[in-house]
């Protein structure tokens, strides 16, 4: 113990038996007012603390929220996340993120806040995410690919936070290509997969998330009340954050090992296996026109290809994707 994380740490290893103020004081080479001091700290983050006399200090109660700390315990040793930066409430965090990024922040760097108010999706959209009630955050990657290989971390986010929310809540996400997730047809997860790039070589990709945990109905503005849901009125249960959150990190890690070893071809498998849109007639409202047909499969690349009325296949890079009639 050397100061209030270790603290924590020490009390969160014990589970849920007393550790003697007096032994933690020796540990830290500290007065037991200096513990004191920091299990008051530790209240006030809305940890509950209880000291039982003659045994020492018990923790109770760990509050629901994102920090470093909370997604640690549930991250154990693994080695992919490098460092945790949690806000309590920021505008977005994409732009932290690539601030970080550029700053020489490692691959593995993760930016979390509880709020955002200035959230957005693809094209400026504004992406809903109130105060503790979801996950926001924005992942740095720095694989060594070059650019045009980038757009298949937001396939890779994809099939680790179906994994994640499996694992977790014990319900199905389908993913909409390119970057939703649903559950029962609603939108539970958006994606935004950001680069920073040379024109050969990627310096970084920032993977944007945001996933809607445990908002319930009421919690959606009005205008996301018939599109948007989240985990916890898909599973019935409220869902701890921190465990999630350490879900989808842990497998973005697996995923892309995965990725960077063997290629393409294991993580194409997984997100035709979880898709909604495969097998489908749509349509895909671009900019300029929009195609309709049937969604056969997606390339190395990640681009969905579709079987047109006249029997042709058209590559998209980039659309909105609805049911066809
Ligand atoms: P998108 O452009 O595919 O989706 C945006 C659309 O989704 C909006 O126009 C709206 O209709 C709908 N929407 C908005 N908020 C929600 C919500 N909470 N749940 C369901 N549907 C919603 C998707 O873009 C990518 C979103 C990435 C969000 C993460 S959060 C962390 C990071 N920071 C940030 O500002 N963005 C990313």
């Amino acid at each position: 113990v050397k100061d209030k994380d270790s603290l924590l740490r020490r009390l969160m290893e014990a589970g849920g038996e007393p550790v003697s103020g007096q032994m933690l004081a020796d540990e830290a080479g500290v007065s037991r007012t200096a513990i004191w001091k920091w299990v008051r700290e530790l209240e006030e983050e809305g940890y509950t603390v209880r000291s039982v006399r003659k045994k020492g200090y018990v923790l109770e109660a760990m509050p629901d929220l994102l920090t470093p700390a909370l997604i640690r315990r549930h991250l154990k040793d693994d080695p992919f996340v490098s460092d945790i930066i949690h806000y309590e409430s920021v505008g977005s965090t994409m732009p932290i993120a690539h601030r970080e990024a550029q700053n020489g922040a490692s691959g593995g760097t993760v930016i979390v806040a509880e709020e955002q108010t200035e959230g957005r999706g693809r094209l400026a959209r504004p992406w809903s995410s109130t105060a503790g009630k979801g996950i926001w955050m924005s992942v740095i990657l720095k694989p060594d690919i070059p650019p045009h290989r980038a757009p298949q971390f937001t396939l890779i986010a994809a099939v680790s936070i179906c994994r994640a929310i499996r694992e977790t809540a014990g319900v199905e996400a389908r993913i909409k290509w390119p970057n939703d997730l649903l559950i029962g047809g609603r939108k539970v997860t958006g994606i935004l997969t950001e680069l920073q790039a040379d024109p050969d070589r990627v310096q970084a990709i920032i993977i944007g998330i945001g996933i809607n945990v445990n908002q319930e109905t009421e919690d959606f503005p009005e205008e996301l009340a018939d599109i948007a849901t989240s985990v916890r009125i898909q599973s019935g249960h409220r869902i701890d954050r921190a465990a999630l959150a350490a879900a989808v990190l842990r497998n973005i890690g697996f995923y892309s090992k995965i990725y960077l070893e063997e290629g393409f071809a294991p993580i194409k498998m997984l997100w035709e296996e979880n898709s909604d849109t495969i097998g489908r007639k749509v349509n895909a409202v671009m900019m300029r026109e929009t195609v309709t047909g049937t969604a056969i499969g997606i390339t190395e690349e990640g681009v969905l290809e579709i079987r047109t009325e006249d029997g042709a296949i058209r590559g998209i890079y980039s659309a909105d994707i609805e049911p066809a009639e």
